[in-house]
């Protein structure tokens, strides 16, 4: 086993944690702040151009001293140490996990199986740069001479979702070039991309890890056929290329070699935006704009490895998240950033967090009787206040709630900023200190409602508060700081991942239901459809049968 192997409900920390849960579950988070002269001080973190505030949680010095106390008796620290020497910690498919050594600073020799593999990635990443240069200064030309004003990502899953977030969120960036992005196997998908695109100015791109996925290959052969209903064959090597480990399957694509940018087997779909899997990113952006991505992810890499746990931002995260998901009971978490530019984040984090860590069956191959992967969710600032806060605010729900922001705007625009940053900041302060039933009847009484009508509406305007956020401020919404802030979540992931006694890195459950859809589209084409149960067999006939209802 190359990790370490505890059940975490049988360490000495996790049952001192549920003794102390009991102890102070009803103290309030205000109260904490009376009680612990030195909380803002203990609980506020700064690195580089991030600073963040745990103060407003549920927990005490203790609770933190506890939770590190877990971690170091889960051996959290050797586990790091595996996870960034290239180990295959990814055991289920004996891989090792390393989208980490795609932004290593230095140059430290970074091995799996024996061979270092850092000039491997510089190749790789010369090789993106390059083609990119090529295509930003139009010295790339289509096949009608024409140079690039649009590129398509083709991919999906991790093939999509990382690169579709950070060019969006870098949009700022950008250039001349007009990113989009097909993943859904819906021929509607791409066939609305294709109304904006002219076919001698757009270069696809086709991500496929292992160029089997059914999603990908048929957006992208439906793509092809489009693309030589007005140009040539001899124009595909122009206009198409590859990102993948499946070079044989490439090649009966008909995409060139030398249109093929690698990937590797030790970098998961998920993780992947840093490789050549990102090339949509670096065109949209730019190579320059692109490194400064890597070195941000890079810089909070030698942060997560180096720092003790106490002051270590992604341990910290992961351990006060497993403290409401196994102590509290809390289901899920709100991810909320403050800007339109990172509005897909949540849906990106989604995938990042929950097929990683959406699992039942811990590191032994035994069914786990303990909660592990959180439900994830959330959407960007001032529009998520006016649609689900509410649920945040009154609901019945605990929901630990990430707030992240940036000081300065990428534009200026009159006091617009001002108005976002007090919006962030009155968010956390109203959700941890709630309205009290006297302060509503004195605002009450103010707006002149009689006695009976303030007791009626009284009890529906009290919040209750004591509801946990972390903040997280960053200076500017800059290449290098999503990198970090990108980063510092796969960290909390993979921290997570070992407290629970899981592996984070394989994705098992999404196959059964890929399996069974090729078997239904079988049948379907070959009109034998097999005995399903009843529920299946009648929706497959009414799907594909006319008549049915
Ligand atoms: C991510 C998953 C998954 C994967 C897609 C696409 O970690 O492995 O989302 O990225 O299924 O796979 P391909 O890149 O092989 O097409």
């Amino acid at each position: 086993m190359k990790l370490p192997n505890h059940n975490p409900t049988q360490l000495t920390a996790w049952k001192e944690l549920e003794a102390h849960f009991s102890a102070i579950q009803d103290q309030t988070i205000l109260n904490l702040f009376e009680t612990e002269k030195d909380r803002l001080n203990q609980l506020a973190f700064t690195w580089e151009d991030f600073y963040v505030d745990l103060s407003k949680n549920r927990l005490t010095q203790k609770t933190i001293q506890l939770l590190i106390k877990l971690a170091k008796e889960a051996e959290l620290p050797s586990a790091i140490a595996s996870y960034f020497s290239g180990e295959a910690i990814n055991e289920t498919e004996n891989r090792a996990v390393l989208h980490t050594a795609l932004r290593a600073q230095g140059n430290t020799a970074i091995k799996v199986d024996g061979e270092d593999i850092t000039p491997e990635i510089k190749r790789a990443k010369e090789k993106m740069y390059g083609f990119a240069k090529e295509v930003l200064s139009g010295q790339w030309k289509g096949y009608t001479g024409k140079s690039i004003d649009s590129i398509v990502n083709i991919g999906i899953g991790g093939s999509d979702l990382g690169p579709a977030m950070v060019t969006e969120a870098l949009e700022y960036y950008g250039n001349h070039l007009t990113p989009y992005f097909v993943s859904n196997v819906e021929g509607d998908h791409h066939k609305e991309i294709l109304k904006k695109i002219d076919p001698e100015t757009t270069l696809f791109l086709v991500i496929s890890k292992t160029f089997t996925t059914q999603e990908t290959l048929s957006n992208a052969n439906s793509i092809r056929e489009w693309f030589l209903s007005s140009a040539p064959e001899s124009a595909i090597s122009q206009h198409f290329v590859a990102i993948s480990t499946n070079l044989e399957k490439i090649d009966a694509f008909g995409i060139a070699p030398e249109n093929v940018f690698p990937m590797n087997d030790w970098v998961g779909g998920r993780f992947s935006l840093w490789s050549s899997v990102g090339l949509s990113i670096c065109l949209a952006i730019g190579p320059d704009h692109f490194e400064n991505l890597l070195r941000g992810a890079g810089a909070m890499d030698q942060h997560f490895r180096d720092s003790p746990t106490e002051k270590n931002i992604p341990t910290l995260l992961a351990l006060i998240s497993i403290w409401y998901n196994n102590f509290w009971q809390a289901e899920s978490e709100a991810i909320i950033p403050y800007t339109q530019y990172l509005r897909n984040l949540p849906a990106y984090l989604q995938q990042g967090i929950m097929e990683s860590n959406g699992k039942g069956v811990d590191r032994n191959g035994n069914a786990i009787n303990y909660q592990t992967g959180t439900l994830i969710w959330g959407a960007s600032g001032t529009n998520a206040q006016h649609a689900f806060f509410q649920l945040i605010h009154q609901g019945t729900k605990l929901i630990p709630t990430d707030f992240i922001g940036f000081k300065e705007s990428l534009h200026e625009t009159g006091d617009h900023q001002a108005k976002l940053l007090s919006n962030f900041i009155a968010q956390t302060e109203a959700l941890m200190c709630g309205k009290s039933e006297a302060t509503v009847q004195k605002e009450l009484e103010e707006k002149g409602l009689s006695k009976e009508q303030i007791l009626q509406l009284a009890p529906f305007k009290v919040f209750t508060g004591n509801r946990p956020t972390n903040t997280l401020l960053i200076k500017k919404l800059t290449p290098y700081n999503l990198g970090a802030l990108i980063a510092i979540y796969e960290h909390k992931i993979f921290v997570q991942g070992i407290l629970w006694n899981i592996f984070s890195y394989d994705q098992w459950g999404v196959e059964l239901g890929k399996q069974l859809s090729s078997a239904i589209l079988e049948e379907v084409k070959n009109k034998a459809i097999t005995a399903h149960d009843p529920s299946t067999n009648h929706l497959i006939k009414n799907c594909f049968n006319e008549g049915q209802k």
